[in-house]
């Protein structure tokens, strides 16, 4: 699966949604690992537009109805919220679906790929690496906000899209076979990063083990919140807003704080192969925190807060260990642009995952006096 899957008719795509006006170009876009994004300009009476049109991986999504089911409820309940609170600009602030002609949240081709659209966030970005603390600020800001908007969300428990997605003890168990089976003789050239993983299997069931136990709760979290999926205005860098609602569902708002620290703290991008570059930066620590206590502070539990910082460690070394597992599957999963992409980005991982271990001490200072 090298970079994004060519052999779309986009253009083609994009004319069986509710769209206005002619196709002028269909282009893929953005950065992300998982789906197919394009954006679509189009030529309505009026002027240009822009929209993102998304075909869904389903080898990934394996339950892509569900997926969507998520999707239409999380957009309808954060953009009404957004209205009724008198938000300015909720227009902006939250994903809105474009039906397809038919009427429906997606399109299914003839060879039964499944695409939806959305209207394009414009005047702001959702950027690879954190370049100020002001971002990190905004970033975790976001996310909390996002998870206060929808701790009311009406109705069934989410569907979960991925299961047991941030099970890290599982992962670790899916690396382990992969280990054993070693089905591309890689494991050869991985030795170090191996022992690494396998020197902190202790730790991988903290935050399960406390879900489990009822000591922190439930709830509906993003899953996903690496830097990328926030747009960030691009005159004020404010958060404008959370895109890539795939994974929302059940979970643990540590699994989305710890994300934010793994992609929102080092200065280098998340397959930097100078290791030297790579490092948890306290500055940029202390703004996540403060972010996101800006928007969370009101629901989060001291048990919650005490364990931030481990989250950051643990949720690093979790998708490392998936980076890893699928250098060692033989590049199943994550798009990849260079052969080695996948270790780049697993050793890219664990570098800061040492970094993390050696500041655990001054981060947890810091959110005793947060
Ligand atoms: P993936 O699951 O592959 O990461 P995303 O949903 O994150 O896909 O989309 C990929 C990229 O497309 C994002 O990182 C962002 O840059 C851009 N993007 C997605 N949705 C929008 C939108 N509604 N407006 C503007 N840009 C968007
Ligand atoms: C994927 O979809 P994207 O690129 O935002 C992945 C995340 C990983 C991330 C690593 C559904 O996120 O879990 O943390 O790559 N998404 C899925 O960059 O697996
Ligand atoms: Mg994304």
């Amino acid at each position: 699966m090298m970079s994004n899957a060519a052999g779309h008719d986009a253009a083609a795509i994009a004319r069986e949604f509710a769209l206005h006006g002619e196709v002028l170009s269909a282009t893929p876009y953005g950065s992300g690992h998982i789906n197919d994004t394009y954006q679509v300009e189009m030529k309505p009476a009026g002027g240009p537009r822009r929209y993102v049109l998304q075909r869904i991986n389903h080898n990934v999504f394996r339950r892509p109805d569900e997926l969507m089911a998520n999707v239409e409820r999380v957009c309808a309940h954060a953009f009404a919220k957004l209205k009724q609170t008198g938000t300015p600009d909720a227009e902006r602030r939250t994903l809105r679906l474009i039906p397809s002609r038919a009427g429906k949240a997606w399109h299914i081709d003839a060879a039964g790929n499944r695409w939806r659209c959305y209207h394009f966030i414009e005047g702001a970005t959702g950027h690879d690496v954190v370049r100020s603390p002001e971002q990190a600020y905004a970033a975790a800001k976001s996310f909390g906000a996002f998870q206060a908007l929808l701790a009311d969300l009406p109705g069934d428990r989410l569907h979960e899209t991925i299961p047991d997605f941030h099970h890290t003890p599982s992962r670790f168990a899916r690396f382990q076979e992969a280990l054993a089976k070693d089905a591309h003789g890689r494991a050869a050239l991985a030795v170090p990063e191996i022992a690494f993983a396998l020197a902190r299997a202790h730790e991988v069931g903290v935050i399960v083990d406390a879900l489990r136990a009822g000591t922190i709760p439930e709830r509906v979290t993003h899953n996903d919140t690496k830097l990328n999926n926030v747009l960030l205005d691009d005159v004020t860098q404010e958060g404008v807003c959370v895109i890539d609602l795939d994974t929302v569902m059940p979970g643990s708002v540590l699994y989305d704080f710890g994300d934010l620290v793994r992609t929102s703290t080092s200065p280098a991008a998340e397959d930097e192969t100078d290791l030297s570059k790579v490092r948890m930066q306290l500055p940029m620590f202390k703004a996540l925190v403060e972010g996101y206590l800006a928007s969370a502070s009101g629901f989060l539990t001291p048990k919650e807060k005490a364990l931030l910082p481990f989250a950051g460690k643990l949720i690093t070394l979790e998708i490392g260990l998936r980076f890893l597992t699928d250098w060692l599957e033989g590049d199943t999963y994550f798009k990849i642009k260079r052969p080695t992409h996948n270790l780049d980005r697993a050793r890219t991982q664990f570098r800061l995952v040492e970094s993390i271990e050696e500041q655990l001490p001054a981060m947890q200072a810091l959110i005793a006096r947060a």
